[in-house]
């Protein structure tokens, strides 16, 4: 048997009920088998397959907190520290009611390719909570989330682990658990990123990752001989990757006519509405139909829809699978260009599958969602140095950063033979570096 499928196996025997990271360790792992094989020898000699695909660490804790009854309640807190040999463990902490181990590592998996294609120093981890911030107050939003770092402090720290948002972890979020943070530790320090601009945040973190993705759209389609300047676009989610996604696509010249939250999604064939988009979900935290009813242009539908409309260009910004193989079909009959996801592993294995098998140009999301990231590594920099610099200091910096990123997979894909292949490209090149490190650090 091939090392390639030995770790297959024994993930597949070890964590049969966890779908998610089984799904992402297979994606990537099939699409390094030349490397592996290759290295075949090497690899086996430090169990270097069998430890990437490891956690160091995993945490897992209670968090109690009271609501504005009076009534308590236990959550399931989580941080898995996945990889830390090129930097301290980064990436977000998601609170939403499916978060579990299988969700937590599957993220915190992809986080250390991810962070590792920036080209910055960030290892990979992950973290969460199955608490929804849905329909909570302010204060119960406090009061959990100083439960939560109650907990989590002991472990992170600005160079140990530096978590961010994710779905459900905003500014408002960060905040309180920035506070928490400083009044247990005593320490003003960069240890989480995403925080507001009063209190050591970045200009143009809350924009990166949306941004991050149509940086790398454009550059994508360019070296294709493609304008995305008058392309439809439809765009998944409505949170903060989708909506600077809709903005900077709107910005670059192109249409997007879709977005979508968990209960029903929009076609707008005028173009969304970034300001009114922005006051529903961002100010008010309203539900699309909030949108619909301000806009005669819109029409609103229950459930799940966005890819059936007829687009150029697809960006599912939601949450993971949520691009099924049925969509694909969907997207492909309708001539769709290209599919690049904002939310991580937002396309099913089988939907990625017939996509590249179709030729649709298609960047996964360690690669197309890599802004969000690279510009909290760009905070941790700014905090480091007690400096703030410009909105267009750090947003030429992340065009920059976007640029490289699809330059070096689309290197990566024809230098191992699967030129056009830019799923295979960007797992090659985030693997390299970090194996390269795990070997000059010894078996740790
Ligand atoms: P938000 O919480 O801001 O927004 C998530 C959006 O997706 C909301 O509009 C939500 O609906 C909608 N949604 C629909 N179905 C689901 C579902 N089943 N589970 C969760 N959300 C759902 O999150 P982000 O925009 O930050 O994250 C979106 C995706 O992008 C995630 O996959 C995340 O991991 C990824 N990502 C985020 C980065 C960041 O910097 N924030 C960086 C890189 C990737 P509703 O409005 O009803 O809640
Ligand atoms: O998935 C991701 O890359 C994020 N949620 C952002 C992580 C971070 O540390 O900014």
């Amino acid at each position: 048997m091939s090392y390639t499928d030995e770790v297959l196996s024994m993930l597949a025997e070890k964590n049969a009920d966890q779908p998610e990271f089984l799904q992402a360790t297979k994606e990537v792992l099939e699409s390094l088998r030349t490397v592996i094989d290759a290295n075949e020898a090497e690899y086996r000699k430090t169990a270097l397959i069998e430890r990437i695909v490891t956690p160091e660490r995993q945490i897992l804790f209670r968090v109690p907190w009271v609501d504005d009854k009076g009534v308590a309640h236990v959550n399931n807190g989580y941080r898995v520290q996945f990889n830390s040999a090129i930097g301290p463990y980064k990436g977000g902490l998601r609170f939403h009611p499916s978060v579990n181990l299988s969700i937590i590592k599957f993220l915190g998996f992809e986080q250390i390719f991810k962070n590792s294609l920036t080209g910055l120093p960030i290892g990979g981890g992950k973290g969460g909570c199955d608490f929804d911030p849905h329909g909570k107050s302010d204060a119960e939003v406090m009061r959990f989330c100083q439960s939560f770092m109650t907990e989590l402090y002991k472990y992170i720290g600005a160079d140990v682990d530096v978590p961010a948002g994710d779905i459900g972890v905003g500014g408002r979020e960060i905040g309180y658990l920035y506070g928490q943070y400083k009044r247990i530790t005593g320490l003003y320090e960069g240890v989480l990123t995403g925080k507001g601009l009063t209190y050591g945040g970045s200009l143009a973190r809350t924009q990166a990752t949306g941004y991050g993705l149509l940086y790398l759209t454009q550059e994508m389609l360019k070296s294709n001989g493609i304008d995305l300047a008058g392309k439809t676009v439809v765009v998944s989610g409505a949170g903060n990757v989708a909506i600077y996604a809709i903005e900077k696509a709107q910005q670059l010249g192109a249409k997007p006519v879709t977005c979508s939250d968990s209960t029903g999604w929009i076609y707008d064939p005028e173009g969304i509405d970034v300001a009114l988009l922005k006051e529903v979900k961002e100010v008010k935290r309203a539900r699309l139909t909030e949108y619909a009813a301000q806009r005669s242009s819109a029409q609103y539908h229950e459930g799940k829809g966005v890819f059936s409309v007829k687009c150029d260009v697809a960006l599912p910004c939601a949450t993971q699978n949520e691009l099924t193989l049925e969509d694909a079909k969907l997207l492909v009959s309708n001539g769709v260009t290209a599919v690049c996801e904002g939310a991580n592993m937002p396309t099913t294995y089988d939907a990625t599958e017939y996509l590249l098998a179709n030729k649709v140009l298609f960047v996964g999301g360690k690669a197309a969602n890599a802004g969000g990231v690279a510009t909290s590594a760009l905070e941790m920099s700014q905090n480091s140095e007690r400096l703030s610099w410009t909105f267009d200091e750090v947003d030429n910096k992340l065009h920059g950063i976007m640029v490289n990123i699809f330059h070096n997979l689309d290197d990566a894909a024809k230098e191992y033979g699967v030129a056009g292949n830019y799923v295979a490209g960007a797992n090659i090149a985030g693997f390299l570096k970090v194996a390269d490190a795990m070997k000059a650090q010894g078996l740790v």
